[in-house]
């Protein structure tokens, strides 16, 4: 699919445009967004269910997470059936049900494709470790050990912690998990895989869904030679990512893809690409369209990573979150289209990460959707973000489900770290902060479900949810209805070429985004105090440029302080974020 910038046409929602590229996307994790049935896990009917609140808010698409059978042990991304729903989510006709009711919304659809690794419960799995000459005995990546067999191939390391290699007694070989155990790598090298998975997107498109969000697709190529990690490294770090994160076939698999399953058609493919350079996004995504439509890069998400990873907590500045932003807003500038998003179910809460989820709650909710509407590229809110959902916080180990996480402390315990000190990173950085179920209301269950739900309630649910924050003078899905409403029709935010100022502030970032149909600025203060930015910059930025109107704060403005706007000054209060329009002679 060919990329349309809109500098060529004047309507924003040209007609060269792909739908996508207009979509506000909204991010579902099924098992907790609501439960219709009662058994404490969200289900397909559940969504159906809340479709009208999504209308409401003016969601155009949804991402689902994976609701294909599944044993759970990474909840849906270890798939044991590629074409089925898991019996917990509904039925193959629920299913159907779902995405007709979202298409009569003039709303559209997007799958997760899981196709690095499939469930080791899995018949081809299964196939291929009971009988390695028959049809699936190549369908994963088998070696004998080193040290006649006692050592593994390699000291490559799962992201989830140890070896990513493991011994099968049955066959008698090691297979390669760059996750769980539980999740076989599948050897995309076997042109039978590729086949297979083409055939399955196929079939999952005859379905008429709208396009795939497809998981750790830079990782399917892996070099063959497998050799060691002879890096010197953290003690966290993951051993092995030069040799299988954008693997020498990467883009000859992606381009087979293309031309097998996605040329002609309007769906969507979104890569999900940990680990991806810049140069790695342009070759996946760049105009040519020639292998995916966007891709979901980590820079952003690691701003708070040391050099041992996601679980060696480092602190950051405003002036590194902007540098992070301008890096690929600017560099992908005309070249490819960039999918943003500020939380997804892997990341804690953007808003408890990123900013204040408790004196300047309502403040730093809207100021995140101030930022992320306000970019280039498709938007992708994370469930609850429309009502500032912050981590769930657990306490106790025992409230934690995901493996990643479980695994961490298990392993982090046998190394002798204390315990308090792993519940302190877990509770800032593990992903079940960020999959708790939607807090609909107050009432024992928050309105998700009508029994125990199969992971608590984030702690705070009683005060944040929708009920209340709908009943409340300071809504902050209302400010996500106003913010969304206003980018549809700003051509600015969605397609402008964003230039950075004040890139060197303590305390606030502040923007350009410059279109034909209008130039705007947008500034955020990332702090607790109030933070002073000088609109006098503008006049070297913008030929021309002679002032400034308001056209959002989410604080209620004075007329002494528009004064001051006139004047060039623009005091920003804690957590306050605007958006103005610059006026030109
Ligand atoms: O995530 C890929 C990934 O590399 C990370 O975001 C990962 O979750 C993190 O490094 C863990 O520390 C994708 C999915 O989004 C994630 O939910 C799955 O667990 C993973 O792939 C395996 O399918
Ligand atoms: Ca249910």
């Amino acid at each position: 699919m060919q990329i349309m910038k809109n500098s060529t046409s004047d309507s924003i929602r040209s007609e060269n445009s792909n739908w996508w590229q207009d979509a506000v996307f909204y991010q579902i994790y099924p098992r907790s967004f609501y439960d219709s049935n009662g058994d404490g896990i969200g289900d397909l009917q559940g969504i159906k269910e809340k479709i009208p609140y999504l209308k409401d808010l003016g969601i155009d698409a949804v991402w689902l997470n994976p609701v294909y059978p599944s044993p759970n042990n990474d909840y849906g991304y270890d798939i044991s059936n590629y074409q089925d729903i898991n019996p917990e989510y509904g039925t193959f006709e629920d299913f159907t049900e779902l995405l007709d009711a979202f298409h009569a919304q003039g709303m559209k659809l997007i799958m997760d494709l899981v196709v690095n690794h499939t469930s080791t419960e899995h018949d081809w799995f299964q196939n291929s470790r009971r009988n390695p000459d028959g049809p699936y005995g190549d369908f994963y990546i088998w070696h004998d050990g080193i040290d006649s067999g006692a050592e593994p191939p390699n000291n490559w390391n799962s992201f989830f912690g140890g070896s990513a290699w493991k011994y099968d007694p049955l066959r008698g070989q090691y297979y390669l998990h760059l996750f769980d155990e539980h999740q076989a790598d599948l050897n995309w090298a076997n042109p039978k895989v590729r086949e297979e998975v083409y055939r399955i997107m196929n079939w999952w498109f005859s379905h008429g869904i709208d396009g795939f969000r497809m998981d750790v697709i830079n990782m399917i190529s892996k070099d063959t030679s497998f050799p060691n990690d002879t890096r010197e490294l953290d003690d966290l770090a993951v051993k092995g990512t030069p040799y299988f994160i954008n693997g020498p076939e990467l883009h000859n698999y992606l381009k087979e893809m293309r031309a097998k399953v996605l040329s002609a058609s309007t769906k969507f493919a979104v890569g999900e690409c940990p680990g991806a350079e810049f140069e790695d996004v342009l070759a996946l995504s760049g105009m040519d369209g020639e292998e995916l439509d966007a891709v979901f890069q980590m820079d952003l998400m690691e701003i708070d990573h040391g050099s041992g990873g996601k679980w060696d907590i480092r602190s950051w500045t405003a002036a590194e979150f902007l540098s992070r932003l301008s890096r690929w807003q600017q560099g992908l500038e005309g070249r490819a289209w960039p999918a943003n998003f500020f939380s997804n179910h892997d990341q804690p809460r953007a808003l408890s990460r990123l900013a204040d989820d408790n004196e300047y709650h309502f403040e730093s909710s809207s100021l995140l959707a101030v930022i992320l509407l306000s970019l280039t590229g498709t938007p992708f809110i994370y469930y609850g973000e429309e009502i500032g959902m912050p981590n769930a916080d657990f306490r106790s180990i025992s409230d934690y489900r995901d493996v990643d996480t479980l695994n961490f402390f298990a392993l982090e315990r046998t190394r002798g770290r204390e315990e308090d000190e792993l519940l302190r990173i877990i509770r800032y950085m593990s992903r079940d902060n960020a999959r708790s179920p939607m807090q609909w209301n107050g009432s024992k269950y928050g309105g998700f479900s009508s029994t125990e739900p199969w992971i608590p309630m984030g702690r705070r649910y009683a005060e944040i949810n929708v009920e209340k924050d709908l009943s409340s003078q300071r809504s902050v899905y209302r400010e996500y209805r106003k913010l969304i409403s206003f980018r549809k029709k700003t051509a600015a935010l969605g397609y402008g070429d964003f230039e950075p100022v004040e890139s060197d502030h303590a305390q606030l970032i502040a923007f350009m985004k410059r279109h034909r149909q209008g130039d705007y600025l947008v500034c955020a203060n990332l702090s607790t105090r109030d933070a002073q930015s000088r609109l006098s910059f503008l006049a070297a930025f913008l030929p021309g440029a002679v002032g400034t109107e308001l056209e959002y704060s989410n604080y209620k403005r004075t007329t002494l302080q528009d004064q001051e706007l006139k004047k060039g000054i623009l005091n920003l209060r804690p957590y306050e974020a605007c958006i103005l329009k610059i006026t030109k002679s």
